[in-house]
């Protein structure tokens, strides 16, 4: 694998992050992480967007311009990703000129080209979703399904985008490329969909939203947000309709667009027709995650149970984000619709990470330390009855991954960690040293050490900073390829003194975790 060129949604601005935001980027950044464990040359893109009708109404309302909206909120959700350890390459705002400029360019193209026409219009839309509703799709009471509100009646002339001259060679496509949508299961409500799409509305009247990008050719109509927004996964890397850069070149097509399934249309029907007709091959993969809900209902503003990610690190006083990205990731199967609690937070973290993976390192060691004074004998290699279920693992993680199955990838390496406890409880070093069968027991507690170097390689994506406090006890490096790894990690000779034995995890709540972060 050369390069892997990972994206997520780019999120609106017209309010600060919540968790099922925080979902998207936690997902992007563990598989983004774990690639770096396959392949040298990762491009991970987040940003923000920016334009709308949306972002200018919620400026009025704070009578604030749409641009100070935007940097304050821009800055919100910079500021969470990176309590979050969210290790973007780029950051982009769709309000950056030269995304602006490539947008202009591209839609000027696709006007002088043919794909785009002016119309005079009547449609239904729905400021929520930005953009038009098809009357079949709404409720009982007329309302979108998505955001239970009314969707605004428009008579506009605007410009459109010839969809239906893509419709067929985007059934084909996606008949033919089953791995294209994942899960595979909302293929078909794509199938189902593309059946009777219209031509779409790419510009508004520059009287109804001012905050969009000018059309070049014409200074009474703006960009509408979709050819906006999605350009983004190409004008960051410097596209152009005339040269494009290298890095576009080296990186473009994306292997993967990770977005929310509520625009999943807009990205595996919108946009591959938008690249279709700008002649650039498709994205690999578009992977729809499911929604995240609190306590089992929606989250939204009128309930007032929208969740702030920092605002779970800072109530729990977690000294990193790490248990609570590995709760989100695991919260749902591929594609499917998790939930968050804060009890059921506690319960998880505390079991995987603290009381399963934590104290099978700390416990290790400190038996190490206290029979072999921290050393690791030539004698205690050998033979490991675990190395073929750790191994076994690592495939089956990087399986998971390549289906985008996180939640599951994270099962598997708790598994991992349930069998070394297994064995350890089974082979009882205590009672080994007790008998004074000395490299037994040593040979124990080696071959579980061997294992937990494969066991923080396999967490790293997840929990970025306790596998390096695992690696840094085990003196292994964390920067291992998944195919490099054996079951042979740990050297001999001395590994560790009793001081720099240190919990990886301590109890959320717990006493010991409280005074620790408040140091
Ligand atoms: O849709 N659970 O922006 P957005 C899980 N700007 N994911 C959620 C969620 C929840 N409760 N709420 C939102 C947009 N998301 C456009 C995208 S991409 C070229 C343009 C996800 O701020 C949502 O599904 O409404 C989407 O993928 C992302 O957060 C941004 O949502």
């Amino acid at each position: 694998m050369e390069k892997y060129y990972i994206t997520t949604a780019i999120d609106y601005v017209n309010g600060a992050p919540h968790i099922g935001h925080a979902y998207e980027k936690i997902l992007t950044d563990i598989i983004a992480r774990h690639y770096t464990q396959r392949c040298d040359d990762v491009y991970f893109l987040t940003g923000t967007d920016e334009h709308g009708i949306k972002i200018q109404k919620t400026a009025a309302a704070q009578g604030i311009t749409p641009k100070e909206l935007c940097d304050m909120n821009a800055k919100k959700f910079k500021d969470a990703w990176k309590a979050l350890d969210i290790d973007y390459k780029k950051f982009i705002r769709t309000t950056d000129e030269d995304h602006e400029k490539i947008v202009q360019k591209i839609f000027d193209k696709l006007l002088k080209q043919g794909d785009i026409y002016k119309h005079s219009y009547e449609g239904l839309y729905c400021q929520g979703c930005e953009c038009f509703l098809n009357p079949k799709d709404l409720t009982e009471d007329g309302l979108c399904p998505d955001h239970m509100k009314k969707p605004e009646v428009v008579k506009e002339e605007n410009y459109f985008f010839k969809l239906t001259k893509y419709k067929d060679i985007l059934i084909k496509y996606i008949k033919e490329h089953p791995d294209f949508i994942v899960p595979e299961f909302r293929a078909n409500e794509v199938l189902n969909q593309l059946e009777d799409i219209q031509d779409i509305s790419v510009s508004r009247a520059k009287s109804n939203v001012q905050w969009g990008i000018d059309v070049l050719s014409d200074s009474e109509q703006s960009i509408y947000v979709w050819i906006d927004a999605l350009s983004n996964y190409i004008t960051a890397l410097g596209f152009d309709t005339e040269n494009p850069s290298d890095t576009f070149k080296k990186y473009w097509p994306a292997d993967v667009h990770v977005i929310g399934k509520d625009i999943l249309k807009f990205h595996s029907i919108y946009w591959p027709a938008f690249l279709m007709a700008l002649d650039l091959p498709l994205p690999k993969h578009i992977f729809a995650h499911g929604w995240i809900t609190i306590d089992e209902s929606k989250m939204s503003k009128s309930l007032g149970n929208v969740i702030s990610p920092t605002s779970v690190l800072e109530s729990f006083n977690l000294e990193h984000p790490d248990a609570f990205r590995y709760y989100m990731a695991s919260s749902a199967p591929c594609g499917r619709d998790g939930n968050y609690s804060d009890n059921d937070f506690k319960e998880k973290v505390n079991a995987h990470l603290a009381n399963s993976m934590g104290n099978l390192l700390n416990r290790t060691l400190s038996m190490l330390v206290k029979y072999f004074d921290g050393e690791v004998k030539p004698e205690f290699k050998g033979e490991n009855p675990l190395a073929k279920k750790a191994l076994g693992t690592v495939q089956i993680v990087k399986n998971h991954f390549d289906n985008f199955e996180i939640a599951e990838a994270s099962l598997e390496i708790i598994s991992l960690v349930d069998a070394t406890n297994k064995y350890v409880q089974d082979n009882a070093p205590w009672t080994l040293a007790k008998e004074e069968k000395m490299i037994e027991c040593g040979q124990v507690l080696t071959n579980v050490l061997d294992i937990m170097c494969i066991i923080s390689t396999l967490i790293y994506p997840y929990c970025p900073n306790i596998a390096a406090d695992m690696a840094r006890q085990l003196s292994f490096n964390l920067k291992t390829k998944l195919d490099d790894l054996t079951a042979d990690n740990i050297k001999t000779g001395k590994l560790i003194s009793k001081e720099d034995i240190k919990p990886v995890f301590l109890r959320v709540d717990s006493e010991l975790a409280d005074k620790s972060a408040k140091k």
